[in-house]
């Protein structure tokens, strides 16, 4: 029985190529919001309309429209920026934006605040800077992330390519975005054509990484499809392929899970754009468009099963997958402050709390990394960690950049504890429309008082990995955290754990609803029993899944 396909469905075939009325709502003055269907085509061109949400209340009282604002995503596929392009995009925030970037969880960057006449101008400029925006959300193929060190080898070159080579195939071809964002003109000469996607687009939105291990910095296991690069005698000799990851989660809804993805088979470098491109087709053919929430590659694979997924990719493919081979992921944080690369040079690591570049009181972040970017000549490489490196530093550069974050009170921030280098919060409020609770802002709080339990039990040093999300959809990837907080209601989370160091095993509920000391006390008691009864070397979230059954759950509030 075919069900009837879902109003986004409906709405995206009719957008002529994710045109939509999107001209129109631009140049209507009247209003500072777009026309209600464009707010969903205007993402597939990386355009998110949000309001203000610590003013929402007050401007209703006051019987105003809402103070809307748009979320512009650049899309960075592997997370490279050169310092040229950061300069630019920090003269666009300051110019357009918040006077902020934020380094999301995928690589990539985002402007908020940007008002809707000042929306072409932001994108144009990005486009001048030779990023784009294109495909940075909405349902398609989004920013495809690489693992952004792997220490500068060969193989990092490789995989990189090929990053970015998946990335390019996977682009929407429709003109709209031009004709929409830059050129301001009608430029179609002859129907418009999607080789891949076709007029609908995909079922919901697609996500590609390549980890490179031993460190799974880019969670592969969230993935909807997944690289892993396998090395031979220093070269890449090809990658494991990984199929149905997912986060999102509503509550309440025991239809919607997270889930982790599963290795299918390996393949050679040459045939990695074809597996891309036919993993997306098979989503394409089989995602079931009538349900979003259940319209993920995850759902496609648990409804028909992975072995009839390998199959019918088998029969996609013109040579077929062979057996994954045999490789190791150890961790997922990023290795703060200053390492030599294989390549000789040098690459600092600099922690950007929860990712948000911006001059705060203490530590002045973008403007410090903008001097950086006027002297530098290597590379900015944003890390799936929300974290910034400086890339490619000589020898003789190292004392000038130490002196620039020193200059902007930049170096603090290095001294911060394992816990707060490799923490992730989403966004959260007050942009996000989607937020039950608070994560972004909450966190450096969050964190302070698991610090002061970390040391209560002799645990400062453990590197515990923390995420916290402001609703269950799990931007910051809660569900493979060792601990982890989900927005429930303001001030209230679900508490989450043991997720595995490797990212390789998801966490699992152990509270529901619970205020912030409920999730201390929480906390606490499992940290106590951690220090008295861990095995060696035994990592927490190790120690919370082993012990799940006999520590149990508490009652929901
Ligand atoms: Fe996300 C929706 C922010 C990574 C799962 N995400 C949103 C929106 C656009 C809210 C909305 O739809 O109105 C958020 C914008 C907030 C704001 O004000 O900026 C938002 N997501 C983010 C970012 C910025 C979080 C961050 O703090 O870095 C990340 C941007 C990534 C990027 O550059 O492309 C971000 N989002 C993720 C990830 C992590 C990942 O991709 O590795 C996930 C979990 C993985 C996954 O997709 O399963 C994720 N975001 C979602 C979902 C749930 C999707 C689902 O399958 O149910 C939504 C809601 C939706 O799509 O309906 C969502
Ligand atoms: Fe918004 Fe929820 Fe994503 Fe956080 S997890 S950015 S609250 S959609």
């Amino acid at each position: 029985m075919t069900r009837e396909q879902s109003p986004v469905e409906k709405l995206k075939a009719r957008s002529n190529f994710l045109r939509g009325t999107l001209a129109a709502s631009l140049s209507n003055l009247v209003s500072g919001a777009l026309a209600g269907d464009d707010t969903q085509i205007s993402k597939f061109h990386g355009v998110y309309q949000q309001d203000n949400r610590d003013e929402r209340a007050e401007r209703n009282r006051q019987k105003l429209e809402p103070a809307w604002r748009f979320m512009i995503r650049a899309r960075i596929p592997g997370g490279i920026v050169t310092p040229a392009q950061w300069r630019d995009l920090d003269a666009l925030a300051r110019r357009y934006a918040d006077a902020s970037l934020r380094l999301t969880t995928r690589q990539a960057i985002q402007f908020h605040g940007v008002i809707k006449c000042d929306l072409r101008n932001t994108i144009r400029g990005i486009n001048d800077t030779l990023l784009d925006t294109l495909a940075a959300c909405g349902d398609v193929n989004r920013n495809v992330m690489c693992a952004p060190l792997a220490n500068f080898s060969a193989i990092h070159t490789q995989a990189l390519q090929v990053a970015q080579a998946i990335s390019n195939h996977l682009t929407p071809r429709t003109r709209a975005y031009h004709e929409l964002w830059l050129d301001g003109e009608n430029v179609a000469a002859e129907p418009e054509h999607e080789p891949l996607y076709g007029s609908s687009y995909l079922p919901r939105k697609f996500k590609i990484a390549v980890a490179i291990p031993p460190v799974n910095d880019v969670d592969i296991y969230a993935q909807d499809l997944g690289f892993i690069a396998i090395a031979r005698d220093g070269e890449l000799a090809g990658f494991n392929v990984t199929v149905g990851g997912g986060m999102g989660v509503t509550h309440g809804d025991a239809a919607t899970y997270p889930r982790a993805a599963d290795a299918i088979g390996f393949c050679s470098p040459d045939q990695a754009i074809a597996v891309a491109e036919q993993v997306v087709l098979l989503q394409r053919d089989f995602g079931d468009r009538s349900n979003r929430r259940h319209a993920r590659l995850k759902y496609t694979i648990d409804d028909r099963g992975v072995d009839w997924f390998r199959e019918a990719l088998a029969t996609r493919l013109d040579t077929p997958l062979t057996a994954p081979r045999a490789f190791r992921f150890t961790h997922r944080g990023d290795p703060v402050g200053w390492a030599r690369a294989a390549d000789g040079c040098w690459n600092l690591t600099i922690h950007v709390p929860q990712g948000r570049v911006r001059d705060g009181d203490e530590a002045r972040l973008l403007s410090g990394l903008n001097a950086i970017a006027s002297s530098h000549a290597g590379e900015f490489r944003l890390t799936p960690n929300q974290n910034l490196i400086v890339a490619g530093v000589p020898d003789d550069g190292r004392s000038a950049i130490d002196r620039q974050l020193a200059d902007y009170g930049i170096d603090t921030l290095q001294s911060a504890s394992g816990l707060r280098q490799q923490a992730l919060a989403c966004v959260a409020l007050p942009t996000c429309g989607l937020a039950m609770a608070e994560a972004e802002r909450y966190l450096p709080d969050f964190s302070n008082a698991v610090e002061r339990l970390l040391a209560r039990h002799g645990l400062e040093d453990l590197p515990l990995s923390l995420r916290i999300s402001g609703c269950p959809n799990g931007c910051s990837r809660p569900y493979l955290a060792e601990v982890a907080l989900v927005g429930k209601a303001p001030g209230r989370y679900n508490l989450h754990l043991g997720g595995s160091v490797n990212g390789d095993r998801l966490n699992t509920m152990v509270a529901e609803n619970l205020d912030e000391a409920g999730i201390l006390a929480e906390l606490d008691r499992r940290l106590a029993r951690y220090a008295e009864s861990r095995q060696h070397g035994e990592a927490f979230g190790d120690f919370a899944a082993r012990t799940a059954r006999t520590e149990g759950a508490v009652t929901p509030a």
